[in-house]
């Protein structure tokens, strides 16, 4: 088919197909069709298109020859397929009319998708947008990651409480994937190494392993907006490399028989569920080497079926390291070069330097990564011994000649951390081997270079360098706000979606009362649906004229959400002492999904539910504040609630959060940021200006100096009496009937644990600035032009922008031709 039949498809063509495709999901056809066999109906009419652009995409490229981007994740926050893939292919019309034709709305069927939720926040989701813009700017690109049989823990409430069940997205299906028996790998694990003598007397290393998995892939084609390209992204699946053990089961073993299957499958069982946290079990480093092995197994393969040779393997091929998680990835290429292609020491050492490249995401020093020696011994003795050269020649080359003799340094630098127990620091290794290390946003890239690599900076003068995230305007915007989409687009002329910086024509319209009319009014209808979820979710009902005041994202002290809560308390305080109080009605919407292992993050949902359900039931307050916690936040939920939002709270300790993305989500959405100089908020800042966005706090200087003084939250408790009496509030049995001491976890935190994250420092700065706003939100012609200029200067924020900055300073890909200019096939 080519792209112009495609473009025409009719709702007629379309809805036969999906009435042909009916025929294999539903038994029968005589009566009610269910939702479900719809859904893969219409999903598998989508694929016939899909799947047709992934050929021709793959033939383009091999007639090209392009150099390609391989993104290795261990997270791939992917959400709904179904509507974003309508978008992209400019299909969302049509197959809304056929579906309508067979008696459902089309909203009604996403409905029945699943997220595919393989990550956990902000990192697997980065990688997701970034997957969508590689393939719209069709730039030749391969995700790898796991295909977990259970994605991120679905989270219920139970007495107020975080409760997980396991996710089963796959559980009827998955009809976006395609297994791929032909590039199956097998990977090696366990076992000793052998040092062989050859004939010349040259020694080698021959790795003898205790054991084989096998890695099956499926692949997802990821579909780019108004494009002919479809990209793939490689999700790896564990299984036992001979599938059962006939004699011991014919000895009637049926248990040993079924073990060594049960112990593969195990590896790609689970998502660990931590977030900017080192999970440091076993299982998690197993499943780091097996899916980065499977991955550079696979590159390579993809290489030597088109090269003789190994002289343009470094120009055909980048690897981008997302976060240290694929690190190991260094060490297979490595072994594989230096033990299965014979490459000198030097030629192996001088190939992984070029196809490297390193993302850090976090400063935190909780999610950098080491493991230990000991485990290296036992899973990948021969990936140890390489990083034990790896390390000799970098302490005696590069930090000798910086630092001559001085060991305090080498001790600092080494990639083998000395101490009770040694172990591998993975950010190192990465940092040393990659052409490109980048931060995230601006701020977070200067402490990147400042205070967690300065050595490696002066090192490395030139590696350290700055890509700022983005998102994909497309699901963030156009499919999530259809509203607000068909308003942008009588304004403004050209696709936005693919050149997002078009929305600042909107400016020419922020003081213009009927735009600003209209735009509020989308706002308000957006509500108005986000409210019957709200009802839907917890049985609370909300106000839509009421501001919606928003925090989604994972619950983390540094994200401070407790900030958040002690605001909530000071407003119900102020508003029990004066219930005529002139504010304007707000309902906090809070969402976060809280690691089942951190048990502050967990409190800290328990105290947000506990005051929710105290308030919300309160009629002295005359509904003037309700407070809900959506349960089971993930990225469908997000595409509802952002619409609604109109204030977004993006209130990190400065410093703490390396970017963000949800932040430039919502205010992409016309939400107006509550927040500290922290992350992308800073830029978000600079494009919006300041008097469109509440800054409060302290900013990243000001909290080293807070540490270097000696921090002492007592004595702000003792000097603030509205803090100190909301603090007091928590602590009693207020919320908690008959439980005294049931939230102290929090307060104890705060007071007796040092407030580590400074939320106290920062309490009364963020009181002002949140009746700054409130000041604002009375003015509907003011907010609206705040609103509207958010919406307006989002254009930097897109994930295309992020992407060009990773091709031209990074990756050096070359351009393809812009597909309209293909080959005919
Ligand atoms: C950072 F280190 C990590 C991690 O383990 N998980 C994760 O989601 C986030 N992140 C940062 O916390 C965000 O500030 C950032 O925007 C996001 O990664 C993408 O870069």
């Amino acid at each position: 088919m080519t792209s112009k039949s495609r473009k025409n498809i009719t709702v007629k063509a379309f809805k036969a197909r999906i009435q042909h495709h009916l025929n294999f999901h539903a038994v029968d056809l005589s009566h009610s069709i269910d939702k479900k066999a719809i859904l893969m109906a219409v999903c598998s009419s989508v694929n016939e298109i899909v799947f047709d652009k992934l050929q021709s995409t793959n033939i383009r490229r091999h007639e090209r020859n392009s150099r390609s981007i391989n993104y290795l994740s261990l997270e791939y926050l992917m959400g709904r397929m179904l509507s974003n893939n309508l978008h992209n292919l400019q299909l969302f019309k049509t197959a809304q009319a056929a579906t309508k034709e067979l008696g459902f709305e089309i909203e009604d069927i996403f409905e029945e998708g699943h997220d595919l939720a393989l990550g956990n926040g902000g990192l697997g989701r980065l990688a997701a947008c970034y997957l969508d813009s590689l393939a719209t700017l069709d730039y030749n690109a391969m995700g790898y990651g796991i295909h977990y049989e259970h994605g991120l823990f679905e989270q219920q409430f139970y007495n107020n409480r975080q409760i997980e069940s396991p996710d089963e997205w796959r559980e009827y299906g998955n009809p976006w994937e395609v297994c791929r028996p032909e590039a199956e790998q097998e990977i090696p694990l366990y076992g000793h190494v052998e040092t062989v003598a050859e004939t010349d007397g040259t020694l080698r290393k021959v790795w003898h392993p205790g054991q084989i998995i096998k890695g099956v892939p499926w692949d997802v084609p990821i579909v780019g907006y108004n494009c002919e390209t479809v990209n793939v992204l490689r999700l790896w699946e564990s299984r036992a490399s001979s599938h059962f053990d006939w004699e011991a089961f014919n000895a009637g073993d049926y248990q040993d028989a079924n073990s060594a299957q049960t112990q593969a499958e195990t590896i790609s069982k689970v998502l660990y569920p931590n977030d900017s946290t080192a999970a440091g079990k076993e299982l998690r480093f197993i499943q780091q080497y097996f899916f980065c092995a499977c991955s550079i197994k696979d590159i390579i393969r993809r290489y030597l079926k088109h090269h003789d040779d190994w002289s343009q393997f470094a120009d055909k091929f980048v690897i981008q390291l997302n976060d240290t998680h694929p690190t190991i990835a260094i060490l297979e290429l490595m072994r594989l070069l230096l033990d299965e292609y014979r490459f000198s020491w030097d030629n192996a050492w001088q190939m992984c330097k070029q196809v490297f490249a390193y993302t850090n995401h976090t400063l935190l020093p909780e999610a950098l990564e080491k493991w230990s020696v000991e485990l290296f011994e036992t899973i990948l003795p021969r990936h140890l011994e390489i990083l034990y050269r790896i390390n000799e020649e970098f302490l005696n080359g590069q930090v000798d000649k910086m630092w001559p003799g001085d060991t305090a340094m080498r001790r600092k630098l080494s990639l083998i951390e000395e101490g009770q127990q040694k172990m591998v620091r993975m950010a190192h290794l990465s940092v040393i081997t990659s052409f490109k290390v980048n931060g995230v946003a601006e701020i977070h890239s200067e402490l990147v270079k400042q205070d967690l690599f300065p050595e490696f900076h002066k090192l490395y003068p030139n590696k350290l360098t700055n890509v700022t995230n983005g998102i994909t305007p497309r699901r963030w915007l156009k499919a999530c706000n259809p509203a607000l989409s068909d308003l942008i687009s009588k304004k403004v002329k050209g696709d936005w979606a693919k050149n997002l910086s078009l929305l600042s024509t909107l400016t020419d319209y922020a003081e213009d009362k009927k735009f600003q009319q209209q735009f509020m009014q989308v706002k308000r209808e957006n509500k108005v649906k986000l409210s019957e979820e709200i009802k839907k979710l917890t049985g609370v009902s909300v106000n839509p004229d009421a501001i919606f005041d928003v925090q989604i994202k994972r619950l983390h002290e540094y994200k401070r959400q407790h900030l958040n809560l002690l605001h909530i308390l000071a407003l119900y305080r102020r508003l029990l002492e004066n219930p005529r109080l002139d504010i304007n009605p707000r309902v906090f919407i809070f969402g976060a999904k809280a690691a089942p292992g951190y048990y502050l993050a967990k409190e800290i949902i328990y105290a947000i539910n506990c005051v929710a359900e105290k308030i919300n039931n309160d009629a002295r307050i005359n509904d003037k504040l309700k407070v809900v916690f959506l349960p089971n936040y993930r990225v469908s939920l997000a595409e509802k609630i952002i619409p609604a939002a109109d204030v977004s709270e993006q209130i990190s300790t400065a410093g703490k959060e390396a970017s963000g993305t949800g932040n430039m989500k919502l205010a992409l959405n016309g939400a107006v940021t509550i927040g500290t100089l922290d992350g992308a908020n800073i830029e978000i800042a600079e494009e919006v200006g300041d008097d469109n966005i509440f800054i409060f706090g302290k900013t990243v200087d000001e909290i080293k100096a807070l540490n270097r003084q000696g921090y002492d939250p007592v004595s702000i408790y003792n000097s603030e009496p509205e803090l100190k009496s909301i603090i007091d509030w928590l602590d009693s049995d207020y919320f908690t009937p008959g439980k005294f001491g049931e939230l102290s976890a929090i307060t104890q935190s705060l007071l007796n644990d040092g407030d580590h994250y400074k939320v106290l420092a920062d309490f009364v700065s963020y009181s002002q600035a949140q009746e700054a706003l409130d000041k604002a939100y009375k003015d509907q012609a003011g907010w609206a032009k705040m609103a509207i200029m958010n919406t307006a200067m989002m254009g930097k924020f897109t994930s295309d922008r992020s992407i060009e900055d990773y091709a031209n300073n990074i990756w050096s890909l070359d351009k393809n031709l812009p597909a309209t200019q293909a080959v005919k096939l």
